[in-house]
């Protein structure tokens, strides 16, 4: 059948809309109709040419909120109409990181999902006969696309899928990061580095934590705002200081945070995030998705003296198993999405979506279908 999708036909181009052909499901994989997506700085990061696993061309998206159209053979816990938000992490419930309590990161199929190819090693999306990649097994930037079962949670038909699309990765990773991930406690002083979509939901996943402070920090003034909204009770605009950052907060908040995040992708930042904790017990994150070549450095007695330094991905959530908690959270007015979504747009108009993220004017646009 046919598709309209956005497709990157080569890295640092716009998007071109296109009908293209999308074949059926295979066995164990589904059918979705995307209702809405969300265009996550990752979309940005990886049409930029920098990601070292980016194929061209290919169809981006990663933020979807969808319908099951149709099951391919062996889909055991799905049926056409369910609800359903794709996972650039699945969740196969056999493996062994799939087991253990202490990591998201289902191997499954990992060898084909991040170099854009379904499991069994093809594509389902082509034009005039040659195919097309897909891209964190999601590919949302379709009308239609073809997603493995294991990468799809099932969510309450109740929820608004042009919202709750956001789910999908930013919001989840940004609260996910400070529950899961840090495991931050109540009383304690959180930095937040870069405030897009992660960086804000960083700041909405402290204030359930009960953070006692929350530093925002961002270099585009317009970020406080929205900041101070969710909770944040100090912002602060890296170039409007003197000197180093990191020197700044620990002066600000005698000795350094308790846990820092760094939701931008600059190694620099990753430093300044680590070194601005407090000796001793100081944790940092990692968030931000730096580019091919780029490694992060400190002086190594800032780890002998306390200090650690993590990561998360997908905020360490479990999709299929935790994320519809995330969606009913929402619809219980516990999480907050409708403020972040800034724009929203119809698929023809998607390179406005990633201009608006570039000039740093949106927190997250949600592209409708
Ligand atoms: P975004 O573009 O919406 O936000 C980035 C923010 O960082 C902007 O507000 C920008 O002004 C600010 N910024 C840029 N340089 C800065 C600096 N030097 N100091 C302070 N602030 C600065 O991006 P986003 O969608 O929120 O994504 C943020 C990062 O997180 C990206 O690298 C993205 O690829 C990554 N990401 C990772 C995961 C994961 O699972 N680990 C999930 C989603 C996104
Ligand atoms: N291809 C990239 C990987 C970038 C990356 O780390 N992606 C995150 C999700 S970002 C969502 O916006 C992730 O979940 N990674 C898990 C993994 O296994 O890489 C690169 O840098 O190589
Ligand atoms: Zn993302
Ligand atoms: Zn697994």
């Amino acid at each position: 059948m046919k598709t309209r999708a956005a497709v990157a036909w080569e890295s640092k181009k716009p998007l071109a809309i296109e009908e293209i052909e999308i074949e059926k499901p295979k066995e164990g994989e589904v059918l979705l109709k995307v209702i809405a997506t969300g265009v996550c700085h990752t979309d940005a990061f990886t049409l930029s040419g920098d990601d070292p696993q980016g194929a061209f061309p290919c169809v981006l998206g990663h933020e979807g909120g969808a319908i099951v159209v149709e099951c391919g053979a062996n889909v055991k816990d799905l049926k056409p109409g369910d609800h359903v938000i794709p996972l650039y992490i699945p969740e196969c419930g056999n493996c062994k990181y799939c087991e253990s309590h202490k990591t998201n990161l289902c191997q499954s199929i990992s060898s084909t999902v991040w170099t854009g190819y379904m499991p069994d090693g093809t594509r389902r999306f082509s034009k005039n006969g040659n195919p097309i990649f897909h891209y964190m097994g999601c590919s949302t930037f379709a009308e239609y696309t073809v997603v493995p079962e294991i990468a799809l949670a099932k969510i309450n038909k109740e929820a608004p899928l042009d919202k709750v699309c956001l789910l999908g990765c930013g919001i989840t990773t940004g609260i996910g990061a400070v529950l899961n991930t840090a495991k931050v406690e109540a009383g304690s002083t959180v930095a937040v580095f870069g405030l897009g979509g992660i960086g804000l939901s960083v700041i909405q996943g402290a204030v359930m934590a009960k953070a006692a402070r929350i530093i925002g920090i961002d270099i585009n003034a317009g970020k406080r705002e929205m900041a101070k909204f969710l909770g944040a009770t100090d912002f602060i605009n890296p170039s409007e200081i003197n000197g180093s950052i990191s020197e700044y907060i620990k002066d600000l908040t005698n000795g350094g945070v308790d846990y820092s995040f760094e939701c931008i992708g600059n190694v620099h930042v990753m430093r300044d995030a680590l070194e601005c904790t407090h000796l001793g017990w100081g944790v940092s994150t990692v968030i931000g998705v730096a580019g091919a070549g780029k490694l992060i450095s400190t002086r190594p007695n800032n780890l002998v003296t306390g200090r650690t330094w993590k990561g998360t991905a997908f905020g360490g959530v479990k999709g299929r198993s935790q994320l519809p908690d995330y969606v009913n959270r929402y619809l219980s007015g516990e999480i907050e999405i409708d403020k972040m979504i800034t724009h929203t747009l119809p698929l023809e108009e998607i390179n406005t979506a990633f201009e608006l993220m570039h000039q740093g004017n949106s927190i997250r646009s949600v592209i409708i279908f």
